[in-house]
């Protein structure tokens, strides 16, 4: 698919459109070659956004604590996108149905924006269209993105990875299963919140909590929260924006951008160099089968061949380019 902009659409993004923000979104979710330079096209100096990550089981209460954290933002006059990750649905561009419901009561409000991104589409999986997706919000000028993603799968903690701060949130009634939570949820926690306070079994599944944190490598706040109520959300609210302001004051906050984009940029620049990779071993692999299929070579021997004679291609290549 082969969407293109022109001078217009940049203008439109950067008079701040928010159709050109979604045609561009769509354009990176497609893998469009034309979204590289249509980013190249929006670059722009020192737009910087604070990225909340929020996590955890599905049904935990994620979409609807989100949509209060971007209540009280934009209360607050920042302009807010959020962006709902749900690599177990189809739908991609509008919210899902369930999130449209969740989302009501801020949705149509000016300086909001709101993404769902899906399975579908998506080439080369969601963990690596987010950062692309990510740098378009930060240019279009938003100063708060919330993602929110399913923690149960390693594409999701990837995911969460690529933010400022995460926010994992359970539910009570989980029980002694608390254990069963995914172990690296815990260390990416910043923020732990348990939802559904107004059932039965908040105040333990907190201590549960309290007491396997206690094991990590720093102190994290957990807080409990009744997210349909807005009961507890300015106190996770206020927890952000000060590991927000210890991570400025310490350094931290640029540690992570780095890592961040660095991790963003190896996986771009590998997935060009596989590509490429892939094309080149298809071509030549006629030659070696006959080798590998009879037993007379293998795989290893094989591939590290395959992989040595593409290098040295490539660094003639070079070298003659120079
Ligand atoms: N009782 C109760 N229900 C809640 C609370 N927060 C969310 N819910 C409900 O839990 C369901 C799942 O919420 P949702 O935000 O979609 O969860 P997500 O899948 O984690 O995004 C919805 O029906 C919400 O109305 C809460 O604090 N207490
Ligand atoms: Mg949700």
């Amino acid at each position: 698919m082969h969407t293109h902009f022109n001078d217009e659409h940049i203008s439109a993004f950067l008079r701040g459109d928010m159709r050109a923000l979604a045609r561009a979104i769509s354009m990176v979710e497609a893998g469009d070659v034309q979204a590289e330079h249509l980013l190249a096209a929006l670059t722009r100096e020192g737009q910087r956004a604070r990225l909340i990550g929020i996590t955890g089981p599905p049904g935990a209460g994620k979409s609807t604590l989100t949509a209060k954290l971007a209540e009280v933002l934009l209360d607050r006059g920042e302009r807010v996108a959020l962006l709902l990750i749900d690599p177990s649905s189809p739908f991609t561009g509008g919210a899902i149905l369930g999130d449209r419901i969740r989302m009501h009561a801020i949705s149509g409000r000016p300086r909001l924006y709101i993404r769902s991104l899906g399975s579908r589409g998506s080439l080369g999986g969601l963990s690596r269209a987010v950062p692309p997706v990510v740098q378009l919000l930060e240019r279009f000028g938003f100063d708060t993105i919330i993602i929110e993603t399913v923690g149960t799968g390693q594409a999701e903690t990837d995911v969460v990875e690529t933010v400022d701060s995460v926010v994992v949130v359970t539910v009570p009634g989980l029980g002694d299963d608390i254990q069963a939570m995914k172990a690296g949820i815990f260390e990416i926690a910043d923020v732990f919140v348990v939802n559904k306070a107004d059932r039965e079994g908040a105040e333990h599944a907190m201590r549960q909590i309290e007491e396997a944190l206690k094991f990590g490598p720093r102190e994290v706040p957990v807080f409990a929260t009744i997210a349909t109520a807005g009961v507890g959300v300015a106190a996770v609210l206020n927890a952000l924006d000060e590991h927000y302001q210890t991570m400025l004051a310490d350094g931290e906050l640029t540690r992570r951008r780095e890592r961040r984009l660095r991790k963003a940029l190896h996986a771009y620049a590998a997935s060009i160099v596989s590509g490429h990779l892939a094309t080149w071993v298809e071509a030549r692999l006629p030659r070696h089968w006959p080798d590998i299929e009879s037993g007379r070579s293998d795989i290893y021997t094989c591939g590290r061949r395959l992989a040595e004679e593409f290098q040295a291609k490539d660094v003639k290549n070079h070298v003659r380019e120079d």
